[in-house]
């Protein structure tokens, strides 16, 4: 069977920040979400940059090898952060995560860093596909592998701290992975300026409840801001179509910083 997407895509800056530093894309065979930081226009230049250079997958010609395609994608992106960084000695400290998937036909590759968030709404289910690159989860991790507990009050304190980004260094390789897309799944890429203030079983209920992806995109946005706002909340969602149910001729959506310069 010939499959697509129907795609939707928002970004917000939130009740509390004075920019919006997320960026987010989605186009028939790329969606993408990246959340900046750094300070001082650091966090917008890096999520567009990195944004702006991925696109081009969305019209390439699709290769045999997806993870392969994205992975290298991203090592591009990762690149022209680095020079960048080069040339605008003030923007050192930026840097971004990075969650993207790449389409072709039923077959799609993720790839990951940071604390984004890519979620699957499947049967009736809704599936966390990322781990969070924080230290408390590499705390707990760690713990786990070791038999103990990891101490609350010390992963409470490093939930936000990220041990991974694209920042234009070496060694900043993503998760990779193949996925088989099915008819009917539903796919959320998200910044943690939506799953922070927004849980889990809220996102599952406004995932299956409200069939049009722009609807869910702007319920999902204006729930993050109903619970305070904090950050900038950045959503993209991808539904697995019959390609033949799609009319077609969609123009690919930028959202958040991104869509600014
Ligand atoms: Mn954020």
């Amino acid at each position: 069977m010939n499959v697509a997407i129907r795609y939707a895509a928002g970004s917000d800056i939130g009740c509390n920040r004075e920019n919006n530093e997320d960026s987010g894309y989605a186009g028939a065979r790329l969606i993408a979400v990246a959340d900046g930081m750094g300070g001082y226009a650091g966090g917008e230049v890096a999520s567009s940059t990195v944004i702006g250079s991925l696109r081009s997958l969305d019209t390439a010609a699709p290769k045999d090898d997806l993870v392969d395609m994205l992975g290298r994608a991203v090592a591009e992106a990762n690149e022209k952060l680095r020079i960048v960084r080069e040339e605008r000695p003030d923007l050192s400290r930026m840097g971004t995560t990075l969650t993207a998937m790449l389409w072709s036909g039923e077959s799609v590759a993720l790839a990951h860093v940071g604390d984004s968030r890519g979620y699957l709404l499947r049967d009736g289910e809704l599936f966390q596909m990322t781990q969070d690159h924080t230290m408390d989860e590499l705390l707990k991790a760690e713990a786990e592998q070791a038999g103990q507990q990891a101490d609350p009050g010390e992963t409470s304190r490093l939930s936000h701290v990220l041990y991974r980004v694209l920042d234009g260094r070496e060694d900043r390789e993503p998760d990779l992975r193949l996925r088989e897309a099915r008819l009917g799944d539903r796919y959320l890429l998200c910044s943690d300026g939506l799953s922070g203030p927004v849980d889990a079983q809220r996102i599952y209920e406004v995932l299956s409840a409200e069939a049009d992806p722009q609807r869910a995109v702007d319920r999902l946005i204006q729930l993050a801001r109903d619970n305070g706002g904090p950050d900038n909340i950045t959503a993209v969602i991808a539904d697995v179509v019959e390609a033949e149910h799609l009319h077609g001729g969609e123009d690919p959506v930028v959202v958040g910083a991104a869509a600014q310069s």
